[in-house]
């Protein structure tokens, strides 16, 4: 059975939507906030002290994208298109989110990753706003309506719906970006997006 390590509002939520989709699979918790992804005993199961990080029979793997396209591959293909330009559009998305989106969100708080001076980290920290903004104003261009490629979604879409629910902590209204408003609650609609509410992954 697959195993994640996984944390509430981290991206790692979106890999426990799509598991929710029906793959088997359970949770092992990880205390981020406490800053167990840093200790010893974290960093021998993943050097970059991060979650996710999925258990699979073969091994173990991190990066969302790299994650959530396994398990589609090997547990939920009607989430990845079967065509080499759809595939590629989804991982055109999934690229994004994991370079500009997520290091987007992540000035917020871990600013100090990238500077050692409080005023330049609360400059980096005001700054987030913005970037996410702009990051909301390119993929309301990309979402067809109401999932990223129509009517169904895709492990994009699943990637997509935790830096969409991270935008109102960021200061971005979703509500000013109708197509990303309308993904957010066609996503929550989803009996797999329900469950990882109900079982604290968000909130
Ligand atoms: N590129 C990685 C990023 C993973 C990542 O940054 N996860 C964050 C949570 S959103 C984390 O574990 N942060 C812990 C820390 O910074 O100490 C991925 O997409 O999986």
């Amino acid at each position: 059975m697959l195993k994640l390590y996984c944390a509430p509002v981290t991206i790692s939520t979106a890999v426990v939507c799509l598991l929710n989709e029906g793959a088997e699979w359970e949770p092992i918790r990880v205390d981020v906030r406490g800053g167990e992804q840093s200790r010893p005993e974290y960093l021998r199961i993943n050097p970059k002290g991060r979650v996710p990080v999925l258990v699979t029979p073969e091994g173990l793997l991190t990066e969302t994208g790299a994650v959530l396209e396994y398990i589609a591959e090997t547990a939920l293909p009607d989430f990845m298109p079967t065509d080499a330009f759809g595939k590629a559009r989804v991982r055109e998305v999934m690229f994004y989110l994991a370079s500009t989106m997520h290091v987007n969100h992540a000035h917020l708080r871990r600013a100090s990753r990238w500077a050692d001076d409080p005023a330049a980290q609360e400059a980096m920290s005001a700054k987030v706003p913005e970037t996410m903004r702009a990051s909301a104003a390119y993929l309301e261009g990309v979402v067809e309506g109401p999932f990223l490629f129509g009517d169904r979604p895709t492990i994009a879409d699943f990637y997509l719906y935790t830096p969409v629910y991270w935008l109102e902590g960021d200061k971005v209204d979703v509500s000013d970006f109708p197509k990303l408003a309308a993904f957010k609650a066609a996503m929550e609609g989803r009996a797999s997006v329900k469950r990882a509410w109900a079982d604290g992954f968000y909130g």
